[in-house]
């Protein structure tokens, strides 16, 4: 599929980079981009050469929001019948390898909200996050008012989505948003030597690690233990498990094949 709104690439052959690219409208995601992204996820999710997958923007915006020139003219039924804006914004959550969100400036709106979608979120020193849709009469609608409180609590969530005010990126790194802050020049060497990183290690494991950290979301503590429980022995089956417990033992680097 050849893409208009976004660019891909690959790095070493192992990382997939997503490069959200309509710069004149800061990214602004429509319904065209978000296809594209659904698309270029799919395929980098069924490459089995690649172990992890990294989303990024430009230094100015991540992506500021859904498209606010589009939705302007939407009504109930564009939005609600014909699926509108937002008929595209599950895919990422199929995705069964990790997905890093490399963010530099605005990530506003569904642009935080898709950040917040990825596993784990790398901010650049210019970054800021906010969901001002309420400035615009709505609400978060891609799951701001769900993912946002459960990343940074209640207070602050609230904070966010009724004064519509934008966090910096040290505040998002204190307030458990983003897992690191690091200098803007910094922020693609820092986010794929952690994708780098993950693409080493056994893609059973890490499938395993994403789906059971993502179940602590979704269940009771103990039906979470019980889900980690099981998947922490069936990997027991796996030839990764007896390479990567072998080459400890051996002092020698472990070489997975994802078997
Ligand atoms: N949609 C469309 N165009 C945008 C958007 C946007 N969200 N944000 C910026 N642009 C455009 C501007 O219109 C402008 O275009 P032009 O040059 O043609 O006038 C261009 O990008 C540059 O923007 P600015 O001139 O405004 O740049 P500044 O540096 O002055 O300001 C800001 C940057 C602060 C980011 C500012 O652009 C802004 O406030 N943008 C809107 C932010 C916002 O309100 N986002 C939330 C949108 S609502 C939403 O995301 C709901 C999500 C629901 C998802 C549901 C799916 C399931």
């Amino acid at each position: 599929m050849a893409y208009e709104m976004i660019e891909v690439r690959t790095e070493a052959e192992k990382v997939g980079i997503i490069t959200l690219n309509r710069p004149k409208a800061l990214n602004a995601l429509n319904d065209q981009l978000m296809d594209e992204l659904g698309a270029a996820l799919r395929a980098f999710d069924a490459d089995e050469k690649i172990g992890c997958i990294v989303l990024t923007g430009s230094e100015k915006a991540f992506a500021a929001g859904a498209d606010i020139v589009a939705m302007a003219k939407y009504g109930f039924a564009d939005v609600y019948k014909n699926d509108y804006i937002t008929r595209n914004w599950e895919t990422i959550r199929q995705i069964r390898k990790p997905v890093i969100a490399a963010v530099a400036g605005y990530a506003l709106g569904g642009g935080c909200e898709l950040a917040m979608m990825c596993d784990f979120i790398i901010a650049a020193d210019n970054a800021k996050f906010g969901q001002p849709e309420i400035k615009l009469g709505v609400i978060p609608g891609a799951g701001g008012t769900q993912r946002l409180p459960r990343a940074i609590g209640k207070s602050k969530a609230m904070d966010m989505a009724l004064t519509g005010r934008m966090m910096d990126a040290a505040e998002a790194e204190r307030s458990g948003l983003v897992s690191r802050v690091v200098p803007l020049d910094k922020l693609m060497e820092e986010t794929l030597g952690a994708a780098l990183q993950i693409s080493d290690f056994s893609q059973i494991a890490v499938m395993a690690a994403k789906e059971t950290v993502n179940r602590a979301f979704e269940s009771s503590l103990s039906d979470g233990l019980m889900f980690e429980r099981r998947l922490f022995h069936g990997l027991f089956a796996t030839n990764d498990q007896k390479e990567g417990m072998d080459a400890f033992v051996n002092k020698r680097k472990a070489n997975f094949t994802n078997t």
